[in-house]
């Protein structure tokens, strides 16, 4: 296939709720789009999970959009492409900014997808035709609306649950919700707020049967996580320091976690991520897919990767209305009884509901081969 022509849509939409992390809160989410187009007319969409201040990682949708426009779009406009897995290698080059590589990229894995009249699931291997859904909740003002929230989204079938920490709001919130859930599926995502100096209270995380604690310790650290997962029993999952396949080697040979989250854009696209994902499971190390509070598009994308078998755990991919008035696919992601169907349309399976895209879209760029 040879790609003729890129648009990008600068995208700013309203979450129906605020989500609060340990950094702080967000409701108005901007993001970019992609959309690819090769010689025959078929198209592709891609998302950046990049957000407007660089609080999760070091990327913005300013560096995104720099990044996109002035190197990736140049390397793959006009170029003849047999695999997607080729976009990975045309953009090894430039380091790291993996979060706009995974626009371009997923773009084209869509594309390549509908080209060849396959689901985004099959091109990548994936068998499941339904996926389990677990619900990531933030920070509340107080842990009695907390309880409320997972009440209700325990009755509305989520797998399990995770909550965010953070000094001050961890172990006597925990234990409170064990108190009212002692069964249900549970973890907690502290988003690097603790240190190693923190390893004791870290330690009575034990008590109360964790699934796992995500991403403890320092973004960029798997050397403090190998001394923390030696130290206690709770499996300890690496989000934030995990950017390639070869991160997930040196985490996994020096005992960093035991879980690994992989999000698409993290790594720098589908490629990225399923060998992650393939050398995980050849180590009998479980994977789930993480959530940047992605749009249609981007669901949509860590749908399609769920399918692989080694997705054990349960994702961050909760349906549209968990975070959307409207979103900008139709049909809408929706999950029932804990469930996403994986569609059988092909390539993502949604339809880009342009008339809604239209309505949040800010700015709209379009390049093509001088
Ligand atoms: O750490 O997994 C995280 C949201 C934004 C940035 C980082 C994270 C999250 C979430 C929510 O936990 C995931 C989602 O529901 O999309
Ligand atoms: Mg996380």
């Amino acid at each position: 296939m040879i790609i003729k022509e890129v648009n990008i849509r600068r995208m700013k939409m309203m979450m129906t709720h605020p989500f609060t992390t340990s950094f702080g809160t967000m409701q108005e989410k901007e993001f970019l789009l992609a959309e690819v187009k090769d010689e025959l007319g078929n198209s592709g969409w891609g998302e950046s999970v990049a957000f407007h201040s660089p609080w999760y990682n070091e990327e913005t949708i300013e560096t995104n959009l720099h990044i996109i426009e002035d190197f990736l779009i140049p390397l793959v406009l006009e170029e003849e492409i047999g695999h997607p897995d080729e976009v990975n290698e045309l953009f090894a080059f430039i380091r790291k900014n993996n979060m706009a590589k995974s626009t371009i990229e997923g773009a084209i894995w869509d594309l390549y997808a509908k080209r060849n009249q396959l689901t985004l699931a099959e091109a990548l291997g994936g068998k499941a035709d339904k996926i389990e859904v677990g619900i990531s909740i933030g920070i509340q003002e107080n842990v009695a609306d907390l309880v409320e929230l997972i009440r209700g989204y325990v009755e509305e079938g989520y797998k399990r649950i995770k909550v965010k920490i953070k000094p001050g709001y961890d172990i006597e919130v925990i234990r409170e919700l064990r108190n009212h859930f002692p069964d249900v599926p549970l973890m907690a995502d502290a988003n690097s707020a603790y240190t190693l100096q923190d390893i004791d209270l870290l330690k009575q995380l034990d008590e109360f049967n964790l699934t796992m604690v995500e991403q403890p310790l320092a973004s960029d650290d798997i050397i403090d996580h190998a001394t923390l997962q030696k130290a206690i029993i709770t499996p300890v999952c690496l989000d934030e320091s995990i950017h390639s396949l070869e991160d997930t080697r040196k985490a996994l040979e020096l005992g960093s976690c035991k879980i690994i989250n992989i999000k698409i854009g993290r790594v720098g696209g589908l490629t990225e991520a399923k060998k992650i994902h393939d050398y995980c499971m050849e180590r009998g190390v479980p994977v789930w897919c993480g959530g940047m509070l992605e749009s249609g598009i981007g669901r949509a994308h860590n749908v399609a990767l769920t399918t692989l078998p080694n997705f054990i755990l349960p994702g961050d991919t909760a349906g549209s209305s968990r975070y959307w008035e409207e979103d900008i696919i139709s049909p809408e992601v929706v999950v029932e009884d804990g469930y996403i169907t994986v569609p059988t349309a092909y390539g993502i399976g949604y339809e880009p509901n342009l008339e809604v895209m239209d309505k949040f879209t800010v700015e709209e760029m379009n390049y093509t081969a001088k």
